[in-house]
């Protein structure tokens, strides 16, 4: 249908059968659809943070900013409001956005931000061969945990509702026709969206069978109910061996202004002429 080719030449370094696959392709058919349907492919950013799922925006053909380990958040929140008709979609892991990247994560919840945050959780660390994460179950042993981690996982799902999240589901990295649907839904969604997707690691962590054997996605349930997906969200802990439900927990009815309005209709953000500046500091400069 489409002639627009979102490929690109770099070379694919991912383990063969990573979950991470199946994110790329979803995530390209869902932006070619959205390009299809009216969005000048220029209005899309993405942002990712470091580690195996931040490769990705290198094989996507789409303006994007490669940042730091945790800070996907802060450069993804900054492009919105200087530019607050850009679609901004960050892609993390659990290690980036769980881990050390936390803080910002809860704010931009909190805020309600209107970006997409796609959470790569293979709960594990990948690309730094296989260490524990915020999300690894009790026992799970690893490079950093020889004889089991000790602690329990928290459950992001929760912690995202608690935040404010306006969005918020879970896909799984197991066939992309649900990760497409969440993933557009979620791109569309104004204010801030969060896609928490089972990401599997098969090196240093391979969940396909124990989740083939347990997810299910989410049948008549009321999306725009926060206690009924509260609920839902505590069915599974992220340690205990129960079903997972998969879709979308909650979506909320923008009628609340998100941050980047705010922000710019206050104009705290004032115009900088920065050339201007920048030659002034540098008149400044002695040598
Ligand atoms: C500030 C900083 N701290 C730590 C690191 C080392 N580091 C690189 S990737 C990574 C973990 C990545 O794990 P995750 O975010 O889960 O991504 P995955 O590789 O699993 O996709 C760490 C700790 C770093 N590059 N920068
Ligand atoms: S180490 Fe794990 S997450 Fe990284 S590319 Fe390989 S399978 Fe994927
Ligand atoms: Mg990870």
């Amino acid at each position: 249908m489409s002639q627009i080719n979102l490929n690109t030449h770099a070379k694919n370094t991912w383990c063969i059968g990573c979950g991470n696959f199946a994110i790329l392709n979803a995530i390209r058919l869902v932006i070619t659809e959205l390009i299809n349907e009216g969005t000048p492919a220029e209005n899309f950013v993405l942002v990712s943070g470091i580690g195996c799922h931040a490769k990705i925006v290198d094989y996507i053909n789409i303006n994007s900013f490669y940042s730091l380990h945790g800070r996907v958040v802060p450069v993804a929140t900054a492009i919105k409001i200087a530019n607050p008709s850009l679609k901004v979609i960050g892609f993390s892991g659990d290690g980036d956005s769980y881990g050390e990247g936390l803080e910002h994560l809860l704010f931009a919840a909190k805020r309600n931000i209107d970006i997409t945050m796609i959470i790569h959780n293979n709960r594990v660390y990948g690309l730094t061969t296989g260490q524990f994460t915020p999300t690894s179950p009790t026992g799970f042993k690893g490079r950093s945990t020889p004889y089991g981690n000790v602690e329990k996982p928290f459950n992001p799902i929760e912690l995202m509702l608690a935040s404010n999240a306006s969005f918020v589901a879970r896909g799984f990295s197991h066939g992309i026709d649900l990760l497409k649907k969440i993933f557009k839904q979620a791109i569309l969604h104004k204010g801030f969206s969060i896609v928490a997707v089972l990401q599997v690691c098969v090196t240093f962590y391979n969940m396909y069978k124990y989740y083939d054997e347990r997810v299910y996605v989410m049948e008549n349930h009321n999306e725009n109910d926060f206690e009924q997906a509260m609920k839902k969200a505590r069915e599974w802990d992220y340690n205990s061996d129960t079903k997972i439900p998969l879709g979308i927990f909650y979506r909320k009815a923008q009628t609340e202004s998100t941050f980047d309005e705010i922000v710019n209709q206050a104009k705290v953000v004032d115009y900088v002429d920065r050339k201007k500046k920048i030659d002034e500091l540098l008149k400044e400069i002695t040598i």
